[in-house]
């Protein structure tokens, strides 16, 4: 079944830091792993274009917020290159293509009674350009939960998104999708305040003009929210069936609809999860299948805030590039991030670590052993096994299907972990079968055999897993091992016990150097 995967869309106002490109290192490795069982994945990202907080910026930098918007966007769009990135496609929201679908998308929802023009009062949080109620704003002692500034009383004649007429298939939907909201914690925080009652929320500001002209009343433009939560359909051509807008989008694209993850940080859940879903049911558009709020990553036990100088930004990723290697730096992402509840901190002693203890020692050092003993003992050869493989191939499967069920969750973790075990399951019988003492007797030379072409086999499977984390080290791994190159191999065909034919030339692999300890 074809498969969705979306990022937030990023601001351009903004250079790019480890929260972007964290997200966009979780979509990857899922969009990889779905690519790896042969699925037709669909990953999706881009840029946030619109809104006041753009054309302040480029106001302040004396620049048009186009000028502002395409220099950012263009880097965001490096970035991906250098991350080695695999997104199928890069919206950005000032494309006449996301534009001119948005005004169609706006156009059904006022026809359809969902969109009305109103006067609304409330407590507004401009940094975050979100309107609070009463009982929340009191909450937050009337002051912004992400800047702390203080709310501003705000009037406005707007048009509205009648959020109030959908409380009840809202909770309906909640009801009856207890997965929709991803991790549990952030699902109950979404019940609790959907539960305080729904509000009716302006969907126009009529304050400044960088946004999409509201269709059939340009004094008014769209609110940047609702202009960016459209990235996702736009970008499949869903408000443009007949293809008039971008021919062929919809007609190859429309079945990646509705997403399978829309991966979001915490901070922006309550778009993603009430108002974004309340939207889709206005226009009786399937709703995606699950929202994904991660949380944050912050540094040395602290928020991380360009003042206080501990901003993991590009400079400092590109340093951990030079000296881990890119797909060290994935690993540390994908397997220490804040993909769950909690929040991750980076510290640049836990990346050393974890970059020895796992990669070095385990990842690397395991099929580095299996190669060279087959180097030394068989001449590079793949040894015959006589036992057909043991234990080993019900293990193996046992680990795929581990793999398999993770990655269906979006649990990076547990999907890292199961090709890991397998390699240090591979370390332990090493350990224990002792080939290195086997080799002293000629007469065990079929047992030594066994024992090799085992542990290769299973390195072999443990590293097709791991691909999706660490895909050019794995590429490596492969080549090493001699797989076939250029042939069509299937995740079942490559995942299989027995892959590697005996008599196959294996090279010794090197994967992980050892690095110096990371400076204090
Ligand atoms: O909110 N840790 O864009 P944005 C982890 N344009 N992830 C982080 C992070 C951190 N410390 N900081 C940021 C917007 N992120 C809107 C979205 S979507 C229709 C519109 C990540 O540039 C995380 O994914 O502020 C967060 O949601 C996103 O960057 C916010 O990016």
């Amino acid at each position: 079944m074809p498969a969705c995967i979306t990022t937030p869309i990023y601001y351009v106002n903004d250079r790019p830091h480890i929260g972007h490109a964290y997200t966009t290192t979780v979509c990857d490795v899922w969009a990889r792993a779905m690519r790896l069982r042969g699925e037709d994945v669909f990953f999706l990202t881009g840029t946030d274009e619109h809104g006041v907080k753009v054309e302040k910026s480029a106001a302040a930098k004396g620049v048009t917020p186009q000028a502002l918007a395409d220099e950012n966007a263009a880097e965001f769009r490096r970035v991906l290159q250098v991350f080695g990135l695999s997104n199928d496609d890069f919206i950005r929201t000032t494309e006449p293509r996301h534009e001119r679908q948005v005004q169609r998308f706006v156009k059904r929802l006022l026809d359809s009674g969902a969109v009305y023009l109103g006067t609304f009062e409330g407590w507004y949080d401009e940094g975050q350009e979100e309107y609070y109620t009463e009982t929340k704003a009191k909450e937050l002692d009337y002051k912004s939960p992400i800047s702390g500034k203080p709310l501003a009383r705000a009037t406005e004649q707007n048009y509205y998104f009648r959020l109030s007429a959908f409380q009840e298939r809202l909770e309906r939907f909640f009801a009856e999708h207890p997965g929709f909201v991803q991790p549990d914690a952030r699902r109950n925080e979404v019940l609790g305040r959907l539960r305080d009652g729904l509000q009716d929320v302006p969907m126009t500001r009529t304050n400044f003009t960088w946004g999409i002209p509201f269709p059939g009343d340009e004094k008014h433009v769209i609110y940047v929210w609702i202009d960016a939560l459209f990235n996702y359909v736009t970008a499949l051509g869903m408000g443009d069936p007949d293809g008039s807008i971008a021919p062929g989008l919809h007609a190859q694209r429309a079945k990646y609809w509705p997403a399978q993850y829309h991966v979001i940080g915490k901070e922006i859940l309550w778009f993603h999860a009430v108002i974004w879903p309340a939207l889709l049911m206005a226009l009786e558009l399937p709703l995606p299948r699950c929202i994904h709020a991660h949380s944050f990553w912050i540094a040395d036990g602290q928020k991380m805030s360009k003042s206080m100088g501990n901003f993991v930004d590009l400079p400092t990723i590109e340093g951990y590039f030079a000296k881990y290697g890119l797909d060290a730096w994935r690993w540390y992402m994908a397997t220490q991030g804040p993909l769950q509840a909690s929040d991750s901190d980076f510290r640049a002693q836990h990346f050393h670590d974890t970059y020895t203890s796992e990669l070095v020692n385990v990842v690397g050092n395991c099929p580095s052993r299996v190669t060279a003993m087959i180097g030394k003992y068989f001449d590079g050869a793949m040894p015959e096994d006589a036992a057909r493989g043991g234990e080993w191939p019900a293990r193996c499967a046992q680990a795929v299907t581990a793999w398999t069920r993770a990655i269906d969750e979006l649990d990076l973790v547990a999907a890292a972990n199961a090709p890991m075990a397998l390699l240090r399951d591979v370390d332990a019988f090493i350990n224990r079968t002792e080939p290195f003492k086997v080799a002293k007797d000629p007469a065990r030379a079929g047992e030594l055999a066994s024992i090799l072409a085992q542990c290769a086999e299973a390195v072999r499977i443990a590293g097709v897993l791991l691909e999706p984390f660490l895909p050019g080290k794995m590429a490596e791994l492969d080549a090493a091992l001699g797989t076939p190159g250029g042939a069509v191999r299937t995740f079942s065909a490559r995942t299989v016990w027995g892959a590697l034919p005996p008599g196959t030339r294996l090279a010794k692999c090197a994967l992980f150097p050892r690095v110096e300890a990371a400076k204090a």
